[in-house]
């Protein structure tokens, strides 16, 4: 076989479950307030939606993934962990975690990584990208939920690799871009297409 794979995963809404996590406290915080279920939501950003309901709502949004424990809190999705850890022990395979930590750093970034600590293992924090500009990142492949995915090199080098969730599923997906509908459906095979 040829040179090494190097998949990148995203981890809110591909791993870790960012918006049952943020419904959950949305409601329990602010309990007298409309919401949008899971099954209503559109766009990846929340707080757009949650300002078009109602405009003070979107500082509510804001308000519950800033606060302490959020990031940490978050329930894994389905498969996801399990789906890493066997990518990570395949012949020829590098993974990495990438992820946009949000620009309020009080209690993001720490958080992130004691996920990955939780619920992957400290050997996997040498695997944590933590960057607001995943064009920059190298790698065969992207996993991710963002249907958008830009920054400042025009041309990055992965393919992106679209994880269905609640605000995509609905897109029609573009002329090229492959999808993975969840950590049931085959990732390896998208895995050994890449291979040479
Ligand atoms: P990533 O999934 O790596 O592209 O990171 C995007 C982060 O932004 C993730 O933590 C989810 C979060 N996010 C979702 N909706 C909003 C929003 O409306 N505003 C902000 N600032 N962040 C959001």
């Amino acid at each position: 076989s040829g040179k090494r794979l190097r998949v990148l995963v995203d981890m809110d809404g591909v791993l870790a479950d960012f918006e049952g996590g943020f419904l959950k406290k949305y409601r329990a915080r602010y309990p007298e307030e409309p919401y949008i279920t899971l099954e209503d939501r559109r766009g990846f950003w929340v707080s757009a939606q949650y300002g078009q309901l109602r405009r003070d709502l979107c500082a509510k949004a804001i308000s519950i993934w800033e606060s302490k424990d959020f990031f940490i809190d978050l329930e894994p999705l389905p498969g996801g962990v399990e789906a890493v850890k066997e990518m990570a022990k395949m012949d020829d395979t590098d993974v990495f975690i990438c992820t946009s930590p949000i620009k309020n750093y009080r209690h993001c970034p720490h958080e992130k990584y004691a996920w990955v600590e939780k619920h992957l293992g400290c050997d996997f924090l040498e695997q944590v990208i933590l960057t607001r500009d995943k064009t920059l990142v190298t790698g065969d492949l992207l996993i991710d939920d963002k249907p958008d995915i830009l920054g400042v090199e025009p041309k990055p080098t992965w393919e992106h690799i679209l994880f269905t969730a609640c605000h995509n599923k609905h897109l029609p997906i573009g002329s090229s871009q492959r999808r993975l509908l969840s950590w049931s459906d085959d990732w390896r095979a998208i895995l050994d297409s890449k291979r040479q």
